[in-house]
């Protein structure tokens, strides 16, 4: 234990130190090069993690991004920096602004969003900067009260805008309009419903990513052709979301998005206990979690074992073999069929129990998929950023060990590979962003929480 503790030490400084590093005030960078704007579920996690370190700079983190909430409600998936310069990152501000200023529903500039959002983890950040004050006690539990009562209404606000104008079918599953938006970008969970797509003419679109993270790292090209594609006819359409539900080709129910969702509206729940809201958004919210799991089950594919994305228009599943099939876990679901079933895959070869891999840390995609690439993003490698919501899901499942287990063998992952965005699977490298500012985050609230149990 003392050697646990000793590199622990280490390990939460030098997490510190990469969240000093991409600090930008009020704000965090989400990458120090590849990603230099604030990205919108990065920083609900980056806010996990500063919580540890200081409740009111958790607290700015989100209070920054829910400054340029949409008036629907959306939080969108990026805030540009102005200052960065325009070649570093596409597609930037000056990409989107010849639409999002055009609507109505934008926030006023000189925000600079993109006209997309991101799973909704920011509630979860919300009830976790609360924990942390309730047990400083004093000046940062008033601070947190007031952080509360600010930011509840846009919480609110936006998980109705997800339960309806993401899902007007009230199927409790939330559409998505383009694979940036469930926040795993290049997984083959995408492929059928990109495959079917019919790309016009686009326009100019570099790639500076590549500059930042080799290739056989990044979405190929024929895969960015289609995301900016999508990008330009949600353009068209100035970002009205019933025009988009009327004639946009990539309309897919999210399974992990869904999930996340059920998490964070429990959370807002807890928030709106604090807050004193009112009975019938506290209703609406309870309704929303029973509808995300009625949803979630009926995705349930018995031979995989996993829950199944879902494709609007073709009106059937999108058969994959990655992480976003623990959706229900994530959720919570009270099937234990379901959940029995999901530790079997878990554990099996698909995953966690391959006997390649360098740790046991779940492939973003499984090896047993036939799309699963070990190098190219959320197409095969290990994610700590989903390894904390696993953790955190089996927690809250009532699987200790399990978690613990993970929780360990990430950190182990952490302190010998450094804060990586991802990692091969099977030799344990570093791909990606290097700093990449959430994994900082999620190591910080690993080790908290283990200083707790301990
Ligand atoms: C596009 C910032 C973001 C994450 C996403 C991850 C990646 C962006 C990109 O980086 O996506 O949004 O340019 O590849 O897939 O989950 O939020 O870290």
């Amino acid at each position: 234990m003392t050697a646990r503790m000793g590199s622990s030490g280490v390990l939460a400084t030098r997490a510190e130190e990469v969240l000093r590093q991409n600090d930008m005030g009020e704000w965090t960078k989400a990458g120090p090069d590849l990603y230099p704007h604030q990205w919108s579920w990065d920083s609900a996690f980056i806010a996990i993690g500063l919580a540890h370190l200081d409740t009111r700079r958790a607290a700015q983190e989100l209070v920054s991004l829910f400054h340029c909430q949409w008036a629907t409600g959306k939080i969108p998936h990026i805030v540009f920096n102005q200052e960065a310069p325009p070649e570093s990152y596409f597609p930037g501000a000056e990409h989107w602004a010849t639409a999002a200023p055009e609507s109505p529903d934008a926030p006023p500039m000189p925000a600079l969003t993109s006209g997309l959002c991101q799973p909704p983890v920011h509630a979860l950040a919300v009830r976790r900067i609360w924990e942390v004050a309730l047990e400083r006690g004093g000046e940062p539990l008033a601070e947190a009260r007031a952080f509360l009562g600010e930011i509840y209404p846009g919480l609110f606000a936006w998980h109705r805008y997800l339960a309806t104008v993401r899902d007007p079918e009230e199927s409790g599953l939330v559409t998505i309009y383009h694979p940036w938006e469930s926040g795993t970008d290049n997984s083959p969970r995408w492929n059928r419903a990109l495959e079917k797509l019919e790309v016009g003419e686009l326009p100019p679109h570099p790639r500076p990513d590549l500059q930042f993270a080799d290739p056989s790292q990044r979405p190929t090209q024929e895969k960015y052709d289609r995301y900016i594609w999508l990008v330009e006819l949600i353009k068209r359409v100035g970002c009205n979301e019933a025009a988009i539900y009327e004639s946009h080709p990539f309309l897919v129910k999210d399974v992990l998005f869904s999930a996340i969702l059920v998490r964070a509206n429990e959370a807002l729940l807890e928030i709106a206990e604090v807050v004193g809201a009112s009975d019938e958004e506290r209703s609406a919210t309870r309704g929303w979690i029973e509808r995300g799991l009625r949803g979630l089950e009926r995705c349930w594919d018995p031979e995989l074992g996993l829950c199944l994305d879902y494709d609007v228009w073709a009106a059937e599943p999108l058969p994959a073999r990655t992480v976003g099939g623990f959706a229900p876990l994530i959720a919570g679901t009270g099937n234990p069929d379901h959940l029995k079933a999901l530790l079997e895959v878990l554990d099996s070869p698909a995953f966690l129990g391959n006997p390649e891999l360098r740790w046991s840390l779940p492939p973003s995609t499984s090896p047993q998929d036939p799309e699963f690439d070990p190098r190219r993003y959320w197409r095969g490698p290990v994610w700590p950023v989903f390894n904390w919501l696993l953790w955190w899901s089996l927690i809250q499942a009532g699987e200790p060990e399990r978690a613990e287990r993970l929780r360990n063998t990430s950190l182990e992952q952490l302190e010998s590979g450094g804060f990586g965005e991802y990692f091969e699977p099977f030799t344990g490298e570093l791909l990606g962003s290097d700093d990449q500012s959430w994994t900082a985050a999620v190591a910080l609230d690993w080790l908290a929480n283990g200083a707790r149990s301990e």
